[in-house]
């Protein structure tokens, strides 16, 4: 049996989505939550200085779009053909839009450029964006892409309390249901909630 290692920190967000896809896959791995003491030593040894890491017998997978999209291949859970991994993919790399713009407003450090960055999204950004991808899952049965559950579904209910938090919308899950149905509908797949009921809680 392969060795197979998950490493990230305590959280979910960009690691969550690996860890669901193994369990889904009823691979055994060891889920290694790196305290941030830690990191500075390992820093180094990551292929691009920064996690979530997949480690499959000493080969490093990094970026966490690849690495769920490979796993999503592996478990079946892509498209049949490229046209339909091109529909995952650019369900993907929108929703990806929004999160990056949410995490640069988060991270802002300067308080003033923040609240104008946040103002202008929540302005003209989200009513579009959160609309259209609400569109989105709707026309595809609850899910990201495909009418059906695909890896897609997978990177976002693993990332979905981390994109609360950086979006700092409020009343996110009652303005868009089908955000957090994605995230139930994971979370319900028995493999899946087997793993999460045992695993350590992270808020985000
Ligand atoms: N594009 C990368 C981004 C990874 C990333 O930003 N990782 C952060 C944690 S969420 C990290 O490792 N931060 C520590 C550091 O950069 O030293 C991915 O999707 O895997």
């Amino acid at each position: 049996m392969p060795k197979t290692t998950v490493y990230y920190f305590p959280l979910k967000a960009l690691g969550e989505g690996i860890r669901l896809l193994l369990a889904y896959g009823g691979e055994e791995f060891e889920d290694r939550r790196v305290a941030k003491e830690e990191w500075p030593e390992m820093k180094p040894k990551m292929p691009f200085g920064q996690m979530p890491i997949l480690e499959i017998d000493g080969k490093k997978y990094a970026q966490s779009s690849a690495v769920v999209r490979y796993l999503g291949r592996k478990y079946g859970l892509s498209g049949k053909d490229i046209e339909e991994d091109f529909e995952i993919d650019q369900s993907v790399e929108f929703y990806t839009d929004i999160r990056t713009k949410a995490g640069a407003v988060f991270h802002e450090q300067n308080e003033e450029a923040k609240a104008r960055m946040q103002a202008e999204l929540e302005k003209n950004y989200y009513p579009f964006a959160l609309k259209k991808l609400d569109e989105i899952i709707k026309k595809n049965n609850g899910h990201l892409a495909l009418g059906k559950l695909t890896w897609a579904d997978f990177l976002f209910a693993g990332m979905y309390d981390c994109f609360k938090k950086i979006l700092q919308v409020p009343d996110l899950d009652e303005k868009y249901p089908s955000f957090k149905k994605i995230q139930d509908t994971v979370y319900a797949i028995p493999k899946v909630k087997a793993f999460a009921d045992k695993a350590p809680k992270a808020d985000y």
